[in-house]
C-alpha cells in the first residue's frame, strides 16, 4: 500500500531541526602550556554531558552542547595537572592553560613504598617532634548529651578574652538524616577557660532549596585575617554531596558572633574527572592557613573509581590498606579566593582530617589515618613537601587546634590544646557524637 506523504511532519521536522541547531552551542578554543605553546593530545572534557575531545597539533579543540547552559570544562594531559573552568559560556576563543605536574615528597615516598615494600615506612624517634595527647570531657552546654550530635570542630581562636569554636550540629534522632554529617548546620560556642562552653546558637545554616549548600553545611574551619573572620566548610546541595561530589563553601563576618555573609559561589570543588585522581570524588575538611603572604587552603581529597574498570574502592589503596585518602592544597592571594590547586597535589599519602599549623618558616601537620603513614607528625619547609618527623600517641580525632602565635623553635606550639570529636555507637539506634578537649602531654 502506498503511504500518503505526511505533510504535517514534513513541515514540522525542519522547524524542529532548525530549532535544535539554534539551541546547540559551540565551545571552541586552544590548550596552551605555561610558555604559551600549543599542547597537542590534551583531553577536553565537558562534565555536564560527558562530551570529550582531544586537541590537534595546533592545540585546537571544539565541542558542542545541545543546550544553552554554561558548562564545566576540564583540560588534562598526562604529566600536567587537571585544570577546570566552571560556568564557562559558549565561546569560540576559550584558552585553557596546562601546568606541568610535580611530585610532592609524599608522592615520591609512596612510590618507594610500592617498589620496596611497606615495611620501609620510617618514623624517626625524635624527642623534639614526638607527641602525646590526653583527652578530657567538656563541661557546660557542650558536655556529652546523646540528644545532640556535635562533631568536626573548627580550630579554637581567642578573641578579647573569649575562646570561640564552630562545629557541625544536628539533632541525633532526626529521622531524615542518613549520616551524622547529613542535614547539619554550623553552630558555635564560647568559653573563658576552654573547658566549660556556652552554645551560642547557629552561625551558618543550610541554603535555600536549589542552592549549593541546601542539604547540609558541615566540617568547618575558622580563619581570622585582615580584621575579618572566614568560615570554610563542606557544603552539599543534595544527598550525593553527603557522600560524593560536595563543594567547599565560605561565609565571612566582621565579628566572630556574625552576622555571616555567604559567598555566592563555592571556593573549591572536586576535580571533575572520570580519571583516577586523589580528589575526583570529594573535597573534605577544608582548613585555611595564612602563609607567606598568601592563603593556603589545605583539604582532604577522596578518590572514586567511577568508570575505571578493575579499580577497587578508594582507588587502589597501597600497603594492603582498606582505605587511603590524601590531602591537597589550593592557594589564593585573598581569603575569599580564587583558590588555585597546587601542581604538587596530592601533598600527603595518608590523611583524613586536616590538622595543620605554621611552624618556623614552614608548615607542620598531623597525619591520623587512611594511608601508610598514620599517627605521624610531619614538617615541610615550603607548605607542600612534607617529611615524617616523629610519632603521635593518642591522636585526637578531627582535631581543631588552638591557634597560638607561630613559634620559631617549638614545633608543638601550634598543638598545645584543642578540641576533637568522638563517635558514640548505640546498637540499633542512630549513633551520636560529642566534642572533647585534648591537651599536649609534656614528657
Ligand atoms: C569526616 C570528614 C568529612 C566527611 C565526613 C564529615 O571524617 O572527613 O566530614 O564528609 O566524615
Amino acid at each position: 500500500m502506498k503511504r500518503k506523504p505526511n505533510f504535517r511532519l514534513a513541515l514540522v521536522m525542519p522547524v524542529l531541526w532548525a530549532g535544535q541547531l539554534l539551541l546547540a552551542q559551540n565551545f571552541k578554543g586552544v590548550v596552551l602550556n605555561t610558555e604559551g605553546k600549543p599542547v597537542e593530545g590534551a583531553e577536553v572534557y565537558m562534565v555536564e554531558n560527558g562530551a570529550t575531545t582531544t586537541t590537534d597539533s595546533r592545540g585546537m579543540w571544539a565541542l558542542t552542547s545541545a543546550d544553552q547552559n554554561t558548562k564545566t570544562l576540564v583540560f588534562h594531559k598526562d604529566g600536567y595537572t587537571y585544570e577546570q573552568m566552571l560556568k564557562q559560556a559558549p565561546d569560540a576563543d576559550i584558552v585553557g592553560t596546562l601546568r606541568k605536574a610535580q611530585k610532592s615528597a609524599a608522592t615520591l615516598r609512596e612510590e618507594s613504598y610500592i617498589k620496596n615494600g611497606c615495611n620501609t615506612v620510617k618514623v624517626p624517634n625524635d624527642k623534639k617532634w614526638n607527641v602525646k595527647f590526653k583527652i578530657s570531657e567538656l563541661k557546660g552546654d557542650l558536655a556529652p548529651d546523646p540528644k545532640y550530635t556535635r562533631r568536626d570542630p573548627s580550630a579554637v581562636i581567642k578573641v578579647k578574652n573569649k575562646y570561640y569554636m564552630w562545629y557541625s550540629y544536628s539533632i541525633t534522632n532526626d529521622a531524615n538524616k542518613t549520616a551524622p554529617w547529613d542535614l547539619n548546620d554550623l553552630y558555635y560556642a564560647t568559653s573563658t577557660d576552654g573547658i566549660t562552653w556556652k552554645e551560642e546558637g547557629i552561625a551558618v545554616g543550610r541554603g535555600v532549596p536549589g542552592s549549593y549548600d541546601a542539604r547540609s553545611v558541615f566540617t568547618t574551619e575558622i580563619l581570622a585575617a585582615n580584621g575579618k573572620y572566614y568560615l570554610v566548610y563542606q557544603a552539599a546541595a543534595d544527598l550525593d554531596g553527603i557522600y560524593n561530589r560536595n563543594v567547599v563553601g565560605m561565609s565571612w563576618a566582621n565579628s566572630p558572633d556574625g552576622p555571616w555573609t555567604k559567598l555566592e559561589q563555592p571556593v573549591l570543588t572536586p576535580t571533575y574527572t572520570n580519571h583516577l585522581f586523589f580528589d575526583n570524588n570529594a573535597v573534605h575538611d577544608p582548613c585555611i592557613v595564612p602563609y607567606q603572604g598568601k592563603f593556603y587552603l589545605y583539604y582532604k581529597g577522596e578518590c572514586n573509581c567511577r568508570d575505571n574498570a578493575g579499580c577497587v574502592r578508594w582507588c587502589n589503596p597501597i600497603c594492603g590498606l582498606k582505605k587511603q585518602v590524601k590531602w591537597g592544597v589550593a592557594i589564593a592571594d585573598k581569603p575569599t579566593g580564587p583558590y588555585v590547586k597546587s601542581v604538587k597535589n596530592p601533598i600527603t599519602n595518608t590523611g583524613h582530617e586536616v590538622m595543620v599549623w605554621p611552624f618556623a618558616k614552614g608548615m607542620a601537620i598531623l597525619q591520623h589515618q587512611d594511608g601508610p603513614e598514620p599517627k605521624t607528625i610531619q614538617f615541610s619547609e615550603n607548605g607542600f613537601d612534607f617529611n615524617i618527623m616523629g610519632g603521635v600517641e593518642n591522636i585526637p580525632e578531627a582535631a581543631g587546634l588552638f591557634r597560638a602565635p607561630v613559634s620559631k623553635k617549638n614545633p608543638h606550639a601550634g598543638i598545645t590544646w584543642g578540641v576533637g570529636h568522638k563517635l558514640n555507637f548505640v546498637k540499633g539506634q542512630k549513633s551520636w557524637m560529642n566534642i572533647y578537649r585534648f591537651d599536649l602531654v609534656k614528657e
